[in-house]
C-alpha cells in the first residue's frame, strides 16, 4: 500500500526469541514505528523473553511487565498518570499474546475498550500459550494440535477483531508480519488517533506451529490468501474497509506448511474450507 516502514533503531538484535521468530519481526516494526516516546506493557508471554530480563532489555524505551490479567488497565493508568502530570505526547502501547489477551487479560481489554482509554492495544496472535509449552487458547484454530488438546481443538477460534469493533472503539485493524508495510502503516495510523486502539497481529510461532525456522513470512502471507486472517480496518465499529483478503487459496495449502494440523483427515479439512468460505463471506458484507 505504498507505506515505507520506519527504520529507527529502538529494537535491538540479540534478543532471546528463537531464530525467524514473527512476534520479533512483529515487535520490530510496531516499535520502530512508534518513536522513541513511547512506554511499552508487556504481560508474561513470549514478548516478555523477547524484550529481556531487568537490567537487559531488547527495546530503548521503558517497558513496564505487568500481571498477565492487567496489561489493559496498567496502560490505561500509566496514561492516565502521564496526563496527569501534564504529559499528552507519550504513547503507551500493550504488547501482549493471544492468551494473555483474548482470554486471561480480556477482561481488563473489555473494560477499557468500554471506557475508550487512550492507548494502543497490540495483540501478537500465535495462537496458543506458547511461552508455556504451546497450550491451547481461545485463539487456537478448530481442529489444532496443541500440548492441551493432543486430538486437536474442539471449537473454533474466537473472534477477537469483531468483538473488539462491538465496542465501538475509534480504530480495530487485523495484520500480520507477511505484510510488514500494511503492519506498520496500521501502526502508524494507530499513533495518530486518540482513545483505544486495538491491532491483532497474527505471528506463526515456529515451535508451536510445527513451522520451519524461515516459514513465518509465508506462511502468514498463505493466511491471508487463503482467506482465513483477512485484512482489515474498522473504525467506531462500523466503518469497514479491505486491505487484503482471500485469493481462493485452498486451506489445505496453508496447513501443509504446519505440523499442527497433519492429523487432519480430507473430510476435516472439507469441513474446515466450508467454515472459512461462509466466514469470509459474511466479512465481505461489511465493506
Ligand atoms: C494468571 C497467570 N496464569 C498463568 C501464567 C503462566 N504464563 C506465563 S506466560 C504464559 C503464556 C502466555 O501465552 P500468550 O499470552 O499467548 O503469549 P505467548 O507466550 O504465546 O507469546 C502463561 C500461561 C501467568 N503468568 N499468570
Ligand atoms: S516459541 Fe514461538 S513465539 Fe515464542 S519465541 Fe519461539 S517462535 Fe517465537
Ligand atoms: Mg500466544
Amino acid at each position: 500500500m505504498g507505506y515505507s516502514i520506519a527504520e529507527e533503531k529502538i529494537f535491538n538484535s540479540g534478543h532471546a526469541a528463537c531464530p525467524g521468530c514473527s512476534e520479533a519481526l512483529a515487535i520490530r516494526y510496531i516499535v520502530n514505528t512508534l518513536g522513541r516516546d513511547t512506554i511499552a506493557v508487556v504481560p508474561p508471554s513470549c514478548i516478555a523473553i523477547i524484550s529481556g530480563p531487568q537490567p537487559y532489555s531488547s527495546m530503548r524505551i521503558p517497558v513496564y511487565q505487568t500481571t498477565l490479567e492487567s496489561s489493559a488497565a496498567s496502560a490505561a493508568g500509566i496514561k492516565r498518570a502521564l496526563k496527569a502530570k501534564g504529559n499528552d505526547h507519550t504513547k503507551v502501547v500493550v504488547i501482549a499474546g493471544d492468551g494473555g489477551t483474548y482470554d486471561i487479560g480480556f477482561q481488563a481489554l473489555s473494560s477499557a475498550a468500554e471506557r475508550n482509554e487512550d492507548f494502543i492495544y497490540v495483540c501478537l496472535d500465535n495462537e496458543g500459550y506458547m511461552n508455556t509449552g504451546a497450550q491451547k487458547s481461545s485463539s487456537t484454530p478448530y481442529l489444532a494440535y496443541t500440548t492441551s488438546t493432543p486430538s486437536g481443538k474442539p471449537t473454533p477460534k474466537k473472534n477477537l477483531a469483531e468483538i473488539m469493533a462491538a465496542h465501538g472503539i475509534p480504530y480495530v485493524a487485523t495484520a500480520t508480519t507477511g505484510y510488514p508495510d500494511d503492519l506498520a502503516r496500521k501502526v502508524a495510523r494507530a499513533r495518530e488517533l486518540k482513545g483505544m486502539r486495538f491491532i491483532l497481529v497474527l505471528t506463526p510461532c515456529l515451535d508451536g506451529w510445527g513451522l520451519a525456522d524461515n516459514a513465518g513470512p509465508k506462511t502468514s502471507r498463505l493466511a491471508v490468501e487463503s482467506g482465513i486472517f483477512p485484512l482489515y480496518e474498522v473504525e467506531d465499529g462500523v466503518r469497514y474497509t479491505l486491505n487484503y483478503g482471500s485469493k481462493g487459496i485452498p486451506v489445505g495449502a496453508y496447513f501443509s506448511q504446519q505440523s499442527r494440523f497433519k492429523h487432519l483427515a480430507q473430510a476435516q479439512l472439507d469441513e474446515i474450507q466450508t467454515m472459512v468460505d461462509v466466514n469470509w463471506r459474511r466479512l465481505q458484507t461489511k465493506f
